[in-house]
């Protein structure tokens, strides 16, 4: 295979060639992480999925091992789909996995294990022939019935773990009880489940401190615990989360007051983000959540690159201390990478200025920035019909390609300004007659000034950011990595990941830019920014 670099991350995970897609069975174990992921040995399209197998002692240098499950039994004769790692008590992993059992796709749940505990790298696995542990019961559909989760225990000692499936449009979250991880019975109720929007998959379910950053074992519990549960929905190649409590008097998942599920729910990313999963790292007492971007090529660009997708940069994750929506922030590792800082300091941008950054790598960088602004005076009407549009659609009218009153102000990632190409990752506030609202884009519109055919998708993502703004400032950080731009505004509160493909914009020829499309003036307080190094990748 003759693979393609030029749109080859630097620092995302990828493996040498060929087609990726869900993080499976995420872990920390004896100083190393483990991350397992579908992968197509044979290409660069879905098909032939096994589990690939990485290690790594930071998250972000990766050595790559052979694969961990490759279908061969009759129970995953025909794929070996998502799934999770429980560590079980006296430190013994298992991960739990789909099996695809005939070519119509029928899904059962199978269980492998480490041929050899002492192994730093657990890089043996082993199926034992007592699977499947799970087929689906009558009336449930069996080819939408996987994912599982990672276990839990409950108070009365008794394991737990949900899968993903439907039932009439319902999207559900099964709920199997377990006491010792080999004999699994499905509760009458579902832990969970939501009307409209299709197929649940990859769900999850965790606790999260009330306050704090650290992260909780997915068994803790206790006065100062809220529950998140989290579905990939099929229909809409959305995923969305919500916050609630765990009511162990019937074993279901009550979201808060307030949230909402589906369209209009929270998103741990509202760009190009998928199949994520959660794990608990007790090395460093934290929860990181990890997803997948897929390309936003075509097919055939793929087999021509001659590989697909990435998994995105893996994020602490948190309850914000207001309660109503989780905070994420890359992992601190990813901060070993940064070389060549450069700085702005207190920059002023008139509308209609470009501040270009220089003496980093463009194409291959983080940057972190703080905007400021003399007031909100300058803030335009927020029309009462975006209610009903999807934030993106909002970005594609007052997005970074616009000009405006507060903003449009932010990144011109990925650019090369003389021929028209970036990515703009811009904010634009804001204000009704509650208050302020801030708008987060990041638009790939003029990404590529490649030609309509072949079809790239470059949509104008956006997410709204419930950010105090009395200080009259607001955050970014952007880690730019030659085909992905992922954005974290306000410190983690929304976060969106766009994956682009520029034709003049590539290696030492990307530009990066601070710049204003909105009439108020702004500040640009404080840019650091940094070249990032090539880690270990595979
Ligand atoms: N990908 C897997 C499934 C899962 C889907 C198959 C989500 O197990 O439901 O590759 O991307």
């Amino acid at each position: 295979v003759n693979v393609q670099t030029v749109h080859r991350t630097g620092y995302h995970f990828q493996p040498p060639m060929h087609w990726i897609n869900d993080p499976n069975g995420p872990m920390y174990f004896n100083g190393h992480y483990h991350l397992f992921y579908q992968y197509n040995p044979k290409g660069a399209v879905w098909g032939n999925i096994i589990w690939a197998h990485s290690v790594s002692k930071d998250l972000i240098n990766w050595i790559p091992l052979k694969p961990a499950i490759v279908w061969s039994k009759p129970f995953d004769q025909y794929g070996a789909w998502s799934g999770s790692a429980t560590i079980l008590p006296g430190n013994k992993p298992v991960i739990l996995y789909t099996g695809i059992i005939d070519p119509y796709k029928t899904q059962v749940q199978n269980y492998a294990i480490p041929a050899n505990y002492s192994d730093p790298y657990l890089e043996e696995w082993i199926k034992p022939d007592d699977n499947p542990l799970i087929v689906a019961p009558i009336g449930v559909n069996k080819t939408l019935f996987r994912d599982p989760s990672t276990a839990w225990m409950g108070q009365d000692g008794h394991w737990r773990i949900i899968l993903g499936g439907v039932r009439k449009h319902r999207g559900m979250a099964y709920l199997y009880r377990s006491r010792d991880f080999k004999k699994w019975i499905k509760a009458k109720h579902p832990l969970h489940s939501v009307a409209g929007d299709g197929n649940f998959e990859c769900p999850d379910f965790y606790p999260v401190q009330v306050t704090g950053e650290n992260g909780l074992d997915s068994s803790a519990n206790g006065p100062n615990v809220k529950y998140v549960f989290k579905a990939s929905f099929d229909k809409t190649r959305f995923e969305y989360y919500s916050i609630g409590t765990w009511s162990h008097v019937d074993d279901k998942y009550v979201p808060d007051p307030g949230m909402v599920e589906t369209w209009k729910g929270l998103r741990y990313d509202y760009g190009n983000f998928y199949a994520s999963k959660s794990f608990f790292d007790h090395g460093k007492n934290r929860r990181i959540v990890w997803g997948w971007a897929n390309e936003s090529d075509t097919p055939e660009d793929d087999m021509t690159k001659g590989w697909a997708g990435i998994q995105l940069i893996p994020r602490k994750v948190w309850l914000d201390p207001n309660g109503k929506q989780l905070l994420q922030w890359p992992v601190e590792e990813l901060n070993t990478l940064r070389t060549n800082h450069t700085q702005l300091r207190n920059q002023q941008l008139a509308k209609g200025v470009w501040n270009k950054v220089s003496g980093i790598t463009a194409a291959q960088a983080d940057v972190e920035v703080v905007f400021s602004f003399p007031s909100l005076d300058k803030a335009e009407k927020y029309e009462p019909c975006w209610n009903d549009l999807y934030a993106e659609d909002v970005c594609a009218i007052k997005g970074g390609l616009s000009e405006g009153g507060l903003g449009p102000f932010g990144l011109a990632t990925l650019a090369s300004k003389a021929d028209g190409e970036f990515t703009p990752v811009s904010f634009t506030i804001f204000k009704d007659d509650k208050g302020y609202k801030v708008l987060f884009c990041s638009d790939a519109r003029r990404s590529s000034t490649r030609k309509m055919e072949p079809k790239l998708y470059r949509p104008s993502f956006g997410g709204w950011v419930d950010v105090d703004l009395s200080q009259k400032k607001i955050s970014l950080r952007t880690l730019i990595d030659h085909s992905v731009v992922e954005a974290f505004a306000a410190g983690g509160k929304t976060v969106i990941s766009s994956r682009v493909y520029p034709e003049h914009a590539i290696y030492d020829k990307a530009e990066l830019y601070a710049f204003n499309n909105g009439t108020e003036i702004i500040t640009v307080e404080n840019l650091d920014a940094w070249s990032m190094k090539r880690p270990q990748m595979n």
